[in-house]
C-alpha cells in the first residue's frame, strides 16, 4: 500500500524525533565527599535541565542533609557511615565497594561530571576510582575539583597526589584553587568562601549541561565539548561578569585574566570553551565580537568552542566563563610545605 504524502511526512517526523531523543546528551553529575555533596545540593536547589544529580559520601550524617536525585552511602560496611577521616585510601576503598551502584546510575550517560573538594579522604580517594571505572568509549568523564585554601596547607600533599591522578583518570579535570577564588571574591571568611566555591562549581556544571541539553542562543553540542575535553588533562576556568556597553567584552577579559588556577602559559592551552550568559537583551553581535577578542589573544592552532544562553534574571548583564584545557599548573610543581612545630607558621622545606 502506497502512503499518502502526509503519511510519509508523519513517519519521517516520528523517525527524526526518535533519533533526536537518542542523540540528546544524557548528563550525570556525581558529587563525592562533603564538598562534592554540597556542590550537588547547590545545583539541586537551583534546578538543572537535562542532568541527573547524585551525591555520594561515606559520612551518613552529611548525606542526610544533602539534596540530590540519588544519594549513595559509600563503603557502609567499612566506614559505618562515619566518614573517611582524611584518608584518601579509605575513600578509594569505599568507592570500589559501591561501584556497582554508580555503574547502574550512569548507564545511559554520555557525559559524567565528578565533583569533589581535594584534600580530604572521601572525595580525594573516590574521584579517581569512579573516573577510571566509569570512563568508556562514547562517554566523557569530566572532573571538577577544588584545591585546598592556604590555611589548609597540611592538605596540599594529598590534594596534589589526587590531582595528578585525576589528570589521566578523567578526560579533563577542571581545577579551581580555593585560595585564588577567595581572593577574587574579596578575602571572605572560610565559611562564606566555601559557599562561593560551591556556587562557582555549581554554575559551571549547570551552565555546560544546559547549554548542551537545551536549545540555546548558540549551542554547544556533544561533539564540540568532546573536541576540547577528550584526553586533555588539566583545565583552568575563569569567570567574569559585567554590565553596560561592552559588557560581554569586559566580562571575557576579566574571565581570561582572572583564572582560578595558577597556570604556566595560557597560550599553550590546547582548547578553549567560552560560555556566555546574558539577559533577554543580549545580542548575537555582542557575543560574536567577544569571540573575536578571545581568538585574537590565543594562537590560531588553539581550538575554540562557543556557547551562549539567555537567562532572564541577568537583564542588562553578561556572565562569561572561560575554560582552558590541556594546561600545566604551578600547583603541581611547587615545593612541599610543612608545619613548623606547634605553630600555624608554614614554610617551604629546606
Ligand atoms: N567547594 C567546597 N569546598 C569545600 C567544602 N567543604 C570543604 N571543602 C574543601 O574540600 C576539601 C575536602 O573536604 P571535604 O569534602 O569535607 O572532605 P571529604 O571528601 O568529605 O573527606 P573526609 O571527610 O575526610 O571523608 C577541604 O579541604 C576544603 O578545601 C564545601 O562545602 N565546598
Ligand atoms: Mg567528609
Amino acid at each position: 500500500m502506497e502512503l499518502s504524502s502526509e503519511g510519509q511526512y508523519f513517519l519521517e517526523s516520528e523517525k527524526i524525533e526518535a533519533v533526536m531523543r537518542m542523540a540528546r546528551p544524557n548528563v550525570t553529575v556525581i558529587g563525592v565527599g562533603g564538598a562534592g555533596s554540597n556542590i550537588v545540593s547547590w545545583i539541586k536547589q537551583r534546578g538543572i535541565s537535562g542532568g541527573k544529580l547524585i551525591a555520594a559520601n561515606t559520612d551518613a550524617a552529611h548525606l542526610s542533609i544533602t539534596k540530590a536525585d540519588r544519594r549513595i552511602l559509600m563503603g557502609e560496611k567499612l566506614m559505618h557511615g562515619q566518614g573517611a577521616g582524611g584518608y584518601p585510601e579509605r575513600g578509594a576503598l569505599a568507592a570500589r565497594d559501591s561501584i556497582a551502584e554508580f555503574v547502574k546510575e550512569t548507564q545511559n550517560s554520555n557525559i559524567v561530571f565528578i565533583c569533589a573538594g581535594l584534600g580530604g579522604g572521601t572525595g580525594t580517594g573516590s574521584a579517581g576510582v569512579l573516573a577510571r571505572e566509569l570512563r568508556r568509549p562514547g562517554r566523557l568523564v569530566i572532573g571538577v575539583v577544588t584545591l585546598p585554601f592556604s590555611v589548609e596547607r597540611y592538605r596540599y600533599e594529598s590534594a596534589k597526589n589526587g590531582l595528578k591522578g585525576l589528570r589521566t583518570d578523567c578526560d579533563t579535570v577542571v581545577a579551581i584553587d580555593n585560595t585564588k577564588l577567595s581572593k577574587v571574591a574579596g578575602d571572605l571568611p572560610l565559611q562564606q568562601a566555601l559557599g562561593v566555591a560551591n556556587e562557582l562549581v555549581g554554575q559551571f556544571v549547570k551552565g555546560i549541561t544546559e547549554t548542551i541539553t537545551t536549545a540555546s542562543l548558540i549551542n554547544i553540542d556533544y561533539a564540540d565539548l568532546r573536541a576540547i575535553t577528550e584526553r586533555k588533562g588539566l583545565a583552568a576556568i575563569g569567570v567574569g561578569e559585567a554590565k553596560g556597553t561592552d559588557r560581554v567584552e569586559t566580562a571575557v577579559r576579566t574571565a581570561i585574566e582572572g583564572q582560578l588556577l595558577d597556570i604556566r602559559d595560557i597560550t599553550k592551552s590546547q582548547g578553549v570553551l567560552v560560555h556566555v550568559t546574558g539577559g533577554q537583551d543580549i545580542t548575537l553581535e555582542e557575543v560574536t565580537k567577544a569571540g573575536e577578542l578571545v581568538t585574537k589573544s590565543l594562537p590560531s592552532k588553539v581550538r575554540i568552542v562557543w556557547g551562549a544562553r539567555v537567562d532572564p534574571s541577568l537583564e542588562g548583564h553578561a556572565r562569561v566563563m572561560v575554560v582552558l584545557t590541556g594546561v600545566e599548573s604551578t600547583f603541581l610543581s611547587q615545593q612541599e610545605y610543612r608545619f613548623s612545630l606547634g605553630a600555624l607558621k608554614v614554610g617551604p622545606k629546606n
